[in-house]
């Protein structure tokens, strides 16, 4: 049985939710309440020793790192999330560190709460997060100026860029970041928002009844 350790709104959960679906693959999700400090409780712990979601359980193992996964995924399930090629391989590698070790970890939770406490109310959450996904995004939009790009991130073909690409724009919304700006994206975007596999992972469908 396949399970996905989970938080509704939890970007790098988010990624695996879009591959998981895009793939056909039945899971159960499993989540872990980020607001409530569950992530740090033994049970986590066991499974993600970092303290942190996501984690998939998947053939007998339990996978951490959203990126580390998508990849165990793209290897042994041929989903086609990296291009067959180095230079292919290394561009759309690029994009997704872009968002997935620059961007989204500035925004987690934690360095927000700190930054926000640390500044004595000088900064907020949102001109936290407005400031640093918007440079994010700037880098990604220029990197989408390349012949490379496609109706996607790179060619045709659903990527790992794509996959980091979706959460960020939802976190970038979320915090009212202006997005005129980057006109690339917002055309990516709505080719991705049209894939069933992208709809079907939105938060707004895992948001727990309260
Ligand atoms: N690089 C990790 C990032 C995981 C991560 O930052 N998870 C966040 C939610 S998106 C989390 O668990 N935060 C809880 C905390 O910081 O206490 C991955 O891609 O899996």
């Amino acid at each position: 049985m396949t399970v996905l350790y989970d938080y509704w709104r939890s970007s790098a959960a988010y990624r695996l939710r879009i591959a998981l679906a895009y793939l056909g693959m039945e899971y159960e999700s499993i989540p872990v309440n980020l607001l409530t400090g569950e992530q740090r409780s033994a049970e986590n712990l066991a499974r993600n020793p970092q303290g942190l979601v996501p984690s998939l359980q998947v053939d007998g193992r339990m996978l951490s790192q959203s990126l580390a996964i998508l990849e165990y995924l793209d290897e042994t399930r041929a989903a086609g999330f990296l291009p067959a090629d180095a230079a292919g391989r290394a561009r759309v590698r690029s994009m997704a560190y872009a968002i997935a070790m620059e961007t989204h970890p500035v925004c987690n939770l934690a360095v927000m709460r700190h930054a926000v406490s640390a500044s004595g109310g000088a900064i907020s959450n949102e001109s936290w997060s407005q400031h640093f996904i918007t440079r994010g995004l700037t880098g990604f939009e220029a990197m989408l100026d390349s012949p490379a790009t496609g109706r996607f991130c790179h060619g045709d073909q659903l990527s790992l860029a794509d996959i980091c690409l979706v959460p960020q724009i939802y976190n970038a919304r979320r915090w009212g970041v202006d997005l005129t700006a980057f006109p690339r994206i917002a055309r990516i975007i709505e080719e991705l928002e049209a894939l069933p596999a992208v709809s079907a992972a939105h938060p707004d469908r895992w948001q727990p009844a309260t």
